[in-house]
């Protein structure tokens, strides 16, 4: 017998923004990500620009269909996507909603549900209305929680049969490094003071508790949680300087999943914020609201980094929105991402230790370089064991945590079908189980061909993770 639970739910991620096109259709507003061509790197524009990968996406509106009947051909027990806010709400400050919006994620659940795949539904995954940022400046502005609260009322109303896994926002705690693309904050983040940054988290946080507390109120069996992205941080060496500075800089992640799920901010983020002149304002009702605590913790994991208090040693590597000082021991992506799987075992632990809830690992994956070639019966697909045995060594230090004790509630791997990247807008990385024709010039027949992944990650769920020990 191996150590995934019977009920693991195993399956794939995705975000709106990354896969469904259809930006201007039936009614849908702009959103922020409709004027980010590059990433968050690059310039945004004013109007949204044809060399917008986003904008056609995989054009997973029009093809869903096809697309979860692949999943269901894996097995996936889940399903994780998020609902594109601006389809629901076009501007974000409306008072009605849009209905055509609201009936395509109806059809869209329905479909996961005729396969037995749980949808689970990330509420806010970096794509706030655009008008909300460029009217308001995004999460600086308290109004941001009355107008996500409408939001979050009308799509639990009308999903509440559908959706029983429900996600906040995606990795809250990427508004220190991405103030734009996860808060929809116009103000540039070289002009943006720490005060009003600070201000804009404790309205987010406000607002996910809010989510939680309505959520809970309207949907009795549902299940709620925060979403933060993980990195977990290891000392450069061995001195104790490195060790705190470790600490501090994980602080920083764990602060977000500490209020989720304790409902208080931590001692060592009022200090932090005490000594560099920042002080929250608080509306009364505000304590009361944190109060309520999220069901499980849910986050991504792709690497991890290093700190260190030497000033001489401060170079940064590239990583996940953040990223540290570069461990040695380690190897990395074409794009610069250290790959540790062992991470992930530390990271389940010391969450684990830290909440004793239930965990769920929502984002993983390797992006890559694909080659489509043509097998010897003729069909197109990609030979990926460099994923496979990504994936496979993650996974395995995931049933290692399982053995240390630690509850953990699925794991859906990042991208389950090649979607347009978040950081940098383009599709050449690929993390997919599916390959996608469509290239970053805008060519391609969007057909989709199955990886050699997609056979073995079949067998891993077939297995519920046996097939993981045999290589
Ligand atoms: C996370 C985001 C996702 C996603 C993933 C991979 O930070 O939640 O939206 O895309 O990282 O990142 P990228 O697409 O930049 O490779």
């Amino acid at each position: 017998m191996g150590a995934f639970p019977k009920d693991f739910l195993w399956g794939g991620a995705v975000a709106a923004n990354q896969l469904e096109g259809a930006y201007n259709e039936d009614g849908k507003g702009l959103s922020i990500q409709d004027v980010m061509p590059h990433g968050i790197r690059g310039a945004r524009t004013a109007e949204p620009t044809e060399d917008n990968m986003k904008l056609v996406g995989i054009d997973f509106y029009h093809r869903y269909k096809e697309d979860i009947k692949l999943f269901a051909e894996m097995g996936f027990k889940v399903f994780r996507t998020s609902i594109a806010w601006s389809r629901i709400f076009p501007m974000g400050d409306e008072t009605e909603p849009n209905e055509k919006g609201l009936q395509f994620y109806d059809d869209l659940f329905d479909e996961c549900h005729k396969y037995g795949i749980e949808p689970l539904v990330t509420i806010s995954h970096y794509e706030t209305p655009l008008h909300l940022a460029e009217e308001y400046d995004g999460w600086v502005n308290r109004k941001m929680i009355e107008f996500y609260e409408r939001y979050v009322r009308a799509i639990f109303d009308r999903y509440k049969d559908k959706v029983k896994y429900w996600l906040t926002f995606n990795e809250i705690n990427s508004i220190l490094h991405a103030p734009f693309m996860s808060g929809g904050i116009n103000t540039p983040a070289d002009q943006l003071s720490e005060q009003d940054l600070y201000q804009a988290i404790h309205h987010e946080l406000v607002a996910s508790a809010l989510a939680t507390k309505i959520g809970h109120e309207m949907m009795p069996g549902a299940k709620i949680g925060c979403m933060v992205l993980s990195m977990p941080t290891y000392p450069l060496t061995p001195s104790p300087d490195d060790v705190i500075q470790a600490m501090e800089d994980d602080h920083k992640n764990l602060a977000f999943a500490d209020i989720h799920v304790r409902g208080k901010y931590p001692g060592y983020m009022k200090r932090y914020m005490r000594e560099h002149g920042i002080e929250i304002h608080f509306e009364p009702g505000d304590e009361e609201i944190l109060k309520n605590t999220v069901d499980f913790v849910s986050f991504s994991y792709y690497m991890s980094c290093c700190a260190t208090a030497d000033p001489e040693k401060q170079e940064r590597g590239t990583g996940n929105l953040m990223g540290g000082v570069p461990n040695p021991t380690l190897n990395a992506s074409e794009w610069g991402w250290q790959i540790d799987p062992k991470g992930l075992r530390y990271v389940l632990n010391q969450f684990y230790d830290r909440y004793q809830i239930p965990l769920f690992i929502v984002e993983n994956g390797l992006g890559a370089v694909d080659q489509l070639v043509t097998d010897e019966l003729g069909n197109k697909t990609v030979n990926d064991d460099y994923r496979i045995d990504y994936l496979r060594e993650h996974l395995l230090q995931v049933e290692e945590a399982i053995k240390d004790g630690v509850e953990v509630m699925g794991y859906t791997t990042w991208g389950c079908i090649d979607v347009v990247s978040a950081s940098t807008a383009e599709l050449k990385k690929r993390y997919g189980f599916i390959y996608v024709d469509r290239n970053d010039d805008g060519t391609g027949t969007l057909n989709r061909y199955k990886k050699k992944s997609f056979d073995w990650y079949k067998e891993v769920i077939k297995t519920n993770g046996e097939s993981l020990n045999k290589k």
